[in-house]
């Protein structure tokens, strides 16, 4: 049933994906890496609004140097669902966190995730566990359903640190196609590679909007060497522009 809606919407939502014990190990493996490890990464590892004010930390990839998320990429629960899905074995390269803090104001521009990793077959997801209660008010994903099965569409530089690709041609007829998905700590989402998505900025006082995400790539994948280095040249790009270190 998880394979039909997937391969239909190209998403689906499992509700209480992660148990209150396997949500609570979690946590606190973030709280130990954003306390203990996050103060001596790069500013391409970690991105912040300002990093003078660590509340501000918005989002973390390259997290596998940590021997707790190297070894949660092959946690079977999660590569049991991503395999599922894809109809193939499958491997994750790297978790990532993502949080849109309080009174930030960072949306989410509408990309594809495939845009970013040019995977042939698109035979990528991505699992995006919420750990807050998320919804409408503080950003929540928004899908396009069945836009999987349309391809790759036009994208052009953003501007918005950890999202360098944003498609430049979402109209006014897309926004009204996007059903929002409002998420419970321990839910799960899926999205595949070519299922377009955003979301808003967090315009709550008080209330985080933080996730930790896998992207799974199914083995049957070959990177399309070329048009990844144009995607690493457009990053590069952005990120010189907003004066980041790597
Ligand atoms: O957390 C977000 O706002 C975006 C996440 C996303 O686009 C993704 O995981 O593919």
């Amino acid at each position: 049933m998880n394979y039909q809606q997937f391969s239909n919407l190209g998403y689906i939502v499992v509700r209480q994906f992660l148990d209150g014990n396997e949500l609570t190990l979690l946590t606190a493996e973030l709280a130990r890496y954003i306390g203990e490890v996050v103060p001596q990464l790069s500013d391409a590892a970690a991105f912040f609004d300002d990093r003078q004010h660590p509340e501000t930390l918005r989002q973390l990839q390259h997290m596998t140097g940590d021997e707790f998320f190297s070894n949660y990429t092959s946690h079977p629960k999660w590569k049991t669902l991503a395999e599922e899905l894809l109809g193939e074995e499958a491997d994750c390269e790297s978790p990532e966190w993502f949080n849109k803090p309080p009174g930030s104001n960072h949306p989410t521009p509408p990309h594809q995730d495939n845009y970013y990793f040019n995977l042939t077959p698109p035979n990528v997801l991505t699992m995006w566990v919420a750990l807050d209660a998320v919804d409408a008010e503080n950003g929540c994903l928004r899908y396009l359903p069945g836009s999987h099965k349309n391809g790759a569409r036009p994208h052009e530089r953003s501007s918005v640190l950890g999202f360098s690709q944003g498609i430049s041609d979402y109209s006014d007829q897309d926004k009204a196609q996007e059903v929002p998905v409002h998420l419970q700590p321990g839910d799960v989402t899926v999205h595949h590679g070519w299922t377009v998505h955003r979301a808003d900025s967090n315009r709550s006082a008080h209330r985080h909007r933080r996730s930790f995400a896998m992207v799974f790539n199914g083995t049957s994948c070959e990177r399309d060497e070329e048009a990844y280095r144009r995607y690493e040249h457009a990053l590069a790009t952005q990120h010189n522009s907003l004066g980041l270190e790597s």
